[in-house]
């Protein structure tokens, strides 16, 4: 009797909890074509999907130190790791790559629960002006991530690597071990100023070689560059309220006046170039640039399923080119809406799927 009383006291309680179960299934479901990104609520618990990292060494730098507390606060909102590079660890440039291998080995070296799954390098001379957005909006949507390894942009001089995001992966370390060994392997070969920078980029280029023969190329997407790494210029910056930050590359002399009057400004005003996410261009933007690449990732799946099954090479050839040259873009190019749009529309044509 006293059993079944209690069984029956307690069937409200199983109630509830099976509706709860109900609400969270749903909104976990519903949640997943656009994930509430939140700021961190607990600031005890980081984010499993991305760390931020940099370096900062040598002589005592206030302007450089300032530019990364700005990156702290934005990691502290949202839950962030940070890693800072204190110490002169390689020569000049080659720290950078060479503190990524380690801090990717790191993460590898962790049971995959307790991974975080993409690094976010940002250069010292960059400063965070609107902390409302999240960085996770930049990342590949899980159902396309498995082969994006490197989110990054490209200037006039090619890839610009101050600001990069990196796929904690073994792909990752192969390519930043081949990148570092690059002046070691190709001695012939001048790299300029920025050598570890030429040398991602012409690893990224390669054709052939890499972990399964077919270079690093697949790996790698390009995003609008002033999304994640807008440039102040010596007249004027070039982005406008609501974005993320602003980086000083080539600026010499001038850096130093530049930082510190955007130092000045977000840190007296915060206010006055945060903008709310939601009221940002990357609120839609960024689902529009990641939908389109999925699009694009099936078109090229669909024609290859196709032209694998043709038993003649009739037919074949223009399949091929088109899904070479839509491939070309979304490698090299997918920051140009317009032209992988056309390379999407050429292929579709091809299949007669328009
Ligand atoms: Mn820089």
């Amino acid at each position: 009797m006293f059993v079944m009383r209690q069984t029956y006291q307690r069937r409200p309680l199983v109630v509830i909890l099976l509706c709860s179960l109900l609400i969270c299934s749903l909104w976990v479901v519903s949640g997943q074509d656009r994930p509430a990104w939140r700021p961190a609520a607990d600031p005890q618990t980081y984010s499993r999907r991305v760390a931020k990292a940099t370096m900062l060494y040598g002589k005592p730098n206030p302007l450089y130190e300032r530019a990364i507390d700005s990156h702290d606060r934005h990691a502290k909102r949202w839950g962030y790791r940070m890693h800072v590079l204190r110490q002169d660890i390689s020569v000049g440039f080659w720290n950078k790559p060479s503190y990524l291998v380690s801090l990717v080995i790191q993460e590898l070296a962790k049971p995959p629960s307790e991974r975080v799954e993409w690094l976010m390098w940002f250069d010292a001379d960059s400063i965070i002006i609107n902390g409302a957005v999240p960085l996770e909006v930049f990342l590949p949507p899980y159902d396309i991530s498995e082969d994006v390894h490197l989110v990054a942009t490209r200037d006039h001089n090619g890839l610009n690597t101050g600001i990069i995001f990196l796929h904690v992966h073994p792909w990752t370390i192969n390519f930043l071990i081949e990148s570092l060994g690059y002046p070691l392997y190709r001695p012939d070969i001048d790299l300029g100023r920025s050598a570890d920078q030429e040398a991602m980029a012409r690893v990224l280029k390669k054709s052939d070689g890499g972990p399964n023969g077919t270079a690093y190329r697949d790996g790698a997407v390009f995003l609008p560059r002033t999304w994640i790494n807008t440039y102040e210029f010596h007249h004027a910056y070039e982005g406008k309220r609501g974005d993320l930050l602003v980086h000083f590359p080539g600026l010499e002399e001038q850096r130093w006046i530049h930082m510190s009057n955007w130092l000045d400004i977000v840190e007296r005003s915060p206010h006055s170039w945060e903008l709310p996410f939601e009221e940002t261009d990357y609120h839609n933007g960024t689902v529009a640039f990641w939908d389109r690449f999925r699009e694009a990732k099936k078109a090229v799946n669909t024609a290859e399923h196709r032209y694998n099954r043709l038993s003649t090479d009739k037919g074949k050839a223009p399949m091929e080119a088109a899904v070479r040259e839509l491939k070309k873009v979304m490698q090299q190019e997918a920051d140009n809406t317009e032209l992988l749009v056309q390379r999407m529309q050429d292929l579709k044509s091809v299949l007669d799927l328009s």
